[in-house]
């Protein structure tokens, strides 16, 4: 197993390299180009350069998240071959650098969806929130909140410019529906993973961030079924999983430790992101301290879930609440992060040493 945590780049990470490192445990970073526009290749010189500053650091490197997938392979146009392609040599890039997993995701119009990024709890700290009565709004207001609680930071899969046309945008979908989706997600699968099994580089879907359908949205990662479908469809180590908890969790009917074991057993999990999320009522959440005690989820038993089953991937706390007074990129500060890191590898020692 290797702890990592997320980094965004000298550019838009107010967290420097050196401050990750003095974690305890963290062995590596989760990176990506923020430069280069969704769907075009990404140059072996940057993505060297990025290598490099990790290893600078005494981090490596390994995983890279996101390699986001351009709305025209989503939507199945005539165009995404040529994005397909880029994809594919974006992968022989990444993995003449040394990157063994790619984390993407196949969500329409969002990449994730909260509706309160500065959410107070009782203790004075702040965290994301999603509330159904926030999106009970016109999606240009959706939007807007997103866009303008983000604390001056760019958020990957909220590109503004891309959703000053959120109407153009959700009628480029309109023919789109679960069925369609699927077929778009396996039709770029087939395309990928031979690559992918060629140059050794691992693929790892993450779930859709709320696991249901949003605004009439398609969603086809919400659910073990889902998953089930995923990995029998392109039957390959190379097609799996980031199995993060906080998402698959905002569906209460999701058994997060069942889904945890059964594709940890099934090698498909590549990637954890392992955070805790509070339900308030019904599907309203809010993103908690990781500890058992704080949230709606037992991070003993997610921990054990993957432990047990032979899980040897890697792993990173998701999000954390801004505490001590600080603020920046929501979700990504580093104190409750770094708090997160400590918690579950003690979870993981202890689990380790009971055998
Ligand atoms: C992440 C997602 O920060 C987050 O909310 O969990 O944005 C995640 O990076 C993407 O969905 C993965 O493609
Ligand atoms: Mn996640």
């Amino acid at each position: 197993m290797q702890m990592t945590m997320r980094w965004f780049g000298p550019a838009e990470d107010k967290i420097s390299l050196q401050h990750i490192r003095q974690v305890p445990g963290v062995e590596g970073i989760v990176g990506a180009l923020y430069d280069v526009p969704v769907g075009e290749v990404w140059p072996k010189d940057k993505i060297l350069a990025l290598a490099t500053q990790a290893r600078e650091a005494g981090l490596k490197l390994e995983v890279i998240e996101s390699v986001n997938i351009h709305d025209e392979i989503k939507i199945g146009s005539p165009g995404r071959d040529r994005y397909i392609e880029n994809y594919q040599t974006t992968i022989r890039n990444l993995a003449e650098i040394g990157i063994k997993i790619i984390c993407y995701n196949f969500m329409p119009v969002f990449d994730w969806m909260k509706t309160d990024m500065n959410y107070i709890l009782p203790d004075g700290s702040l965290t994301m929130a999603f509330e159904k009565k926030g999106i009970d709004k016109s999606l240009e207001d959706v939007v807007k909140d997103v866009l303008d609680n983000s604390n001056g930071f760019a958020l990957p899969g909220w590109e503004p410019e891309r959703l000053a046309k959120v109407q153009e945008l959700f009628a480029q979908y309109k023919d789109v529906d679960d069925d369609k989706l699927r077929e778009n997600l396996v039709y770029f699968l087939k395309a990928i993973i031979p690559v992918c099994e060629e140059v050794g580089i691992k693929m790892a879907i993450h779930p859709d961030d709320p696991p249901y359908s949003i605004f009439g949205l398609p969603r086809v990662v919400k659910n073990r079924d889902d998953l089930d479908w995923l990995c029998n469809a392109v039957d390959s180590e190379a097609n799996g999983i980031t199995l993060c908890t906080g998402s698959i969790a905002e569906d209460p009917d999701n058994n997060v430790y069942d889904i945890l074991a059964e594709f940890t057993q099934r090698k498909r999990i590549h990637f954890a992101h392992v955070r805790n999320i509070k339900i308030i009522k019904d599907k309203d959440f809010y993103e908690s301290a990781h500890l058992s005690q704080y949230g709606s989820l037992d991070m003993y038993k997610v921990m054990k879930s993957l432990h047990d089953n032979g899980f040897d991937g890697y792993i990173r706390p998701d999000h954390g609440r801004f505490i001590w007074g600080e603020t920046g990129r929501p979700g990504y500060g580093l104190y409750d992060r770094a708090l997160g890191v400590t918690y579950l590898l003690g979870l993981w020692e202890a689990l380790e040493k009971q055998d």
